[in-house]
């Protein structure tokens, strides 16, 4: 048996490490021509996933994949550009609602499971492998405003003017992400992560319903099928609002961001959950003496709580691989 995250002491690992970064990573990219090809191959997979830990040695992999493959499951055109960010075909409300369990492209995820296998017998049973999903309202940010450069302007009408139907498109995202975790689970990943990337877009009184609850029907499922498995959520860009978001969904980690004060989350959030983050990934571009002086703020407020040693979002694609390896030598020299 291998151990999930919190069985590490003091563990180590970033958001997006894999790809983005890594000039191996660069370099095996080339091999596919597009960049689903490359998220659906298994040894693109196996060796994406894998680099960072060869590289840094970091206590956790994830899986690699995006978040953007549950779209594509259920049949909405997703093309990525370079230099571009996603590009999601117009969705039609009306039959995504109507698609079957069996309409799914599911057998399009065999490779990423049967990679899971692979890295989990590859991987040393002292680290954790991590899959994960998109929370169902990042999720279907993409899916309705197709991209990101709108500041996702239809997805936040659709609270106003649509709300039923949003909320059974997300009921429909929340229904596909389980069986995908359940399957990262029951192929080898120790630990699940739920990336609300876009959480900040959601107004108070609209939470409940966009954010809170199909999270926790995600939480929920899982957990009446056994999975013990920790969960993290990253619920990005709430402010205050994550202690109310840490009271109503049922979390086992909490990831949070760079715009918040860690001290103020760790006299705020309740002790039971383990906090994940939050250093500021440009710190880690830029280094020095900064990026010290950050670093042993977040050891010195973090104290005898239990804490992941994280970024507060992904790691920049300009980050010098040479400072990723002089913060964890810094870390493990403590
Ligand atoms: O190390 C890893 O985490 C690799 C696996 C991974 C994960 C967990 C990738 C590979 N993407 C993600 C999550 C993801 N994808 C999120 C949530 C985390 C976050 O906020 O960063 C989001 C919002 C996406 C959507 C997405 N996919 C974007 C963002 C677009 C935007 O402007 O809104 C982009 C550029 C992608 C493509 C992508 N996904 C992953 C890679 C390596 C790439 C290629 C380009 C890149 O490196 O950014």
């Amino acid at each position: 048996m291998s151990i999930d995250i919190l069985k590490i002491d003091r563990p180590i690992w970033f958001m997006r490490q894999a790809g983005r970064h890594l000039p191996e990573y660069q370099k095996l990219r080339l091999r596919k021509k597009s960049f689903l090809d490359f998220c659906f191959d298994f040894d693109s997979i196996v060796e994406s996933s894998l680099q960072p830990v060869k590289r840094y040695d970091v206590d956790c992999a994830i899986v690699f994949s995006d978040i953007l493959v549950i779209p594509y499951l259920l049949g909405q055109g997703v093309a990525f550009k370079k230099g571009e960010g996603p590009n999601l075909e117009r969705l039609n409300f009306k039959d995504l609602l109507n698609l079957e369990k069996s309409d799914y492209k599911q057998n399009d995820l065999n490779n990423s499971y049967r990679a899971i296998k692979e890295i989990r017998s590859l991987l040393n049973k002292n680290k954790s492998l991590i899959g994960f999903c998109g929370a169902p309202w990042t999720v279907a940010c993409y899916m309705i405003d197709g991209n990101s450069k709108g500041g996702f302007y239809l997805s936040k009408e659709s609270i106003k003017k649509n709300k039923s139907y949003l909320e059974a498109l997300l009921d429909k995202i929340a229904d596909v992400s389980i069986e995908h975790l359940v399957k990262q689970y029951e192929s080898g990943c120790d630990t699940l992560m739920i990336f609300e990337s876009w959480a900040g877009l959601v107004d108070s009184n609209k939470k409940k319903d966009i954010l809170y609850k199909p999270v926790k029907k995600i939480i929920y499922e899982l957990r009446k099928r056994m999975i013990k498995a920790p969960v993290i959520v990253f619920p990005k860009g709430l402010g205050t609002g994550i202690i109310d978001y840490s009271r109503n969904v049922d979390i086992d980690i909490l990831s949070i961001d760079y715009d918040l004060d860690i001290k103020w989350v760790i006299d705020n959030i309740r002790e039971d959950i383990v906090l994940q983050g939050n250093l500021d990934p440009e710190l880690l571009v830029k280094g020095g003496e900064k990026l010290d002086q950050e670093v042993y703020k977040i050891k010195n407020s973090v104290g005898n709580r239990q804490h992941i040693f994280n970024l507060g979002h992904g790691l920049l694609p300009q980050t010098p691989v040479k400072n990723v390896q002089r913060l964890i030598e810094l870390l493990r020299s403590q």
